[in-house]
């Protein structure tokens, strides 16, 4: 039996006095689909948004880069890449010199990434790359071309602030002077539209977080019966955080084969499985500065619900 990092946080994270999830385990095959449909949801307002802002204003995003020809956009964790497909479109409509590397830890998703934006942009200069984001970002900065990094769709939201400040000062330390990085943030604003977008009627990002015992009976010989446990979310407008959670419906114990054990859940026990934070701009300008970076602009949808936030080293 092959014991992975899967295995290992279920042990740690089933085993707490309050139990836990992280949420980087919902995007196996089936949650990667399930959060395309979430991410299609007319209350799941953050990729309308970022949508709007890259088809609208890639134009003053691209003038406020200031770089000389040739460039890289370099994308984190790049999707579908279907909001970067129109930033993308309008620097080739200006015959701008530039190369696109998407970085990802899939070669399947790379893969069909670089069919997508082939099919779409044809003179589309690709140059991607496979693995994590900072053994990547450590070979692009050996060469002197510059790089924009892109941190798309509101991800960041999803650390803590000790892992926040981690994972910028590490893309700080990869970037070189003049480098810039441009951050999706979710705004806070009205908490009931926020409330809305993960406790959607549907019951889609219930069934986000029912995959998670679906995939650990899949992946570990997990015995949950998921009708056994309900989804919960709670949005706290005082601090910005909407937290999610699986709820135990009963009483329960349950046995997951590759750890040769069970895990006893009381009734109304929960798992906590995400942080979706929200920010403030001050909040933004904070971490950036705390992080060494210099805001450069903030780029806004028309409702002011999220910004894509551009940064310079
Ligand atoms: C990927 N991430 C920014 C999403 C979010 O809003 O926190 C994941 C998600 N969870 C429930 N709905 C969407």
């Amino acid at each position: 039996m092959v014991t992975t990092a899967f295995h290992q946080a279920i042990e740690e994270g089933l085993s707490a006095s309050s139990k836990y999830i992280s949420s980087q385990f919902f995007y196996d095959d089936q949650g990667s689909r399930i959060f395309q449909d979430i991410m299609r949801m007319p209350e799941y307002y953050p990729t309308s948004c970022e949508f709007e802002i890259l088809s609208f204003q890639a134009l003053q995003i691209i003038n406020k880069l200031d770089f000389s020809e040739p460039f890289n956009i370099v994308e984190l964790g790049a999707g579908d890449g279907i909001k970067t497909l129109q930033l993308l479109r309008k620097l080739t409509e200006l015959g701008a010199y530039f190369h696109y590397v998407p970085i990802d830890i899939s070669a399947e998703a790379i893969q069909a990434l670089e069919e997508n934006m082939s099919r779409e942009l044809p003179s589309l200069s690709i140059k991607s790359l496979v693995g994590d984001y900072f053994t990547q970002m450590e070979v692009l900065a050996q060469s002197d071309i510059p790089c924009l990094f892109l941190f798309l769709g509101g991800n960041i939201g999803n650390y803590e602030a000790p892992q926040v400040d981690d994972l910028l000062s590490q893309f700080y330390e990869q970037m070189k002077p003049g480098d810039k990085l441009l951050t999706g943030f979710d705004l806070q604003k009205n908490p009931i539209t926020i409330r809305r977008a993960y406790d959607d009627s549907q019951g889609i990002t219930k069934a986000f977080n029912i995959n998670l015992l679906h995939r650990i009976n899949r992946e570990m010989g997990g015995m949950f019966l998921p009708d056994q446990f309900d989804f919960y979310c709670d949005y706290n407008p005082k601090n910005g955080e909407v937290r999610s959670y699986l709820v135990s419906l009963k009483s329960q114990d349950v046995y997951i084969e590759d750890l040769e054990r069970s895990f006893h859940f009381d009734q109304n026990e929960l798992i906590w499985t995400e942080l979706s934070r929200k920010y403030t701009f001050a909040e933004i300008e904070q971490v950036a500065r705390k992080n060494g970076f210099k805001v450069v602009n903030h780029f806004l949808d028309c409702k002011h619900y999220f910004t894509d936030s551009l940064w310079v080293k």
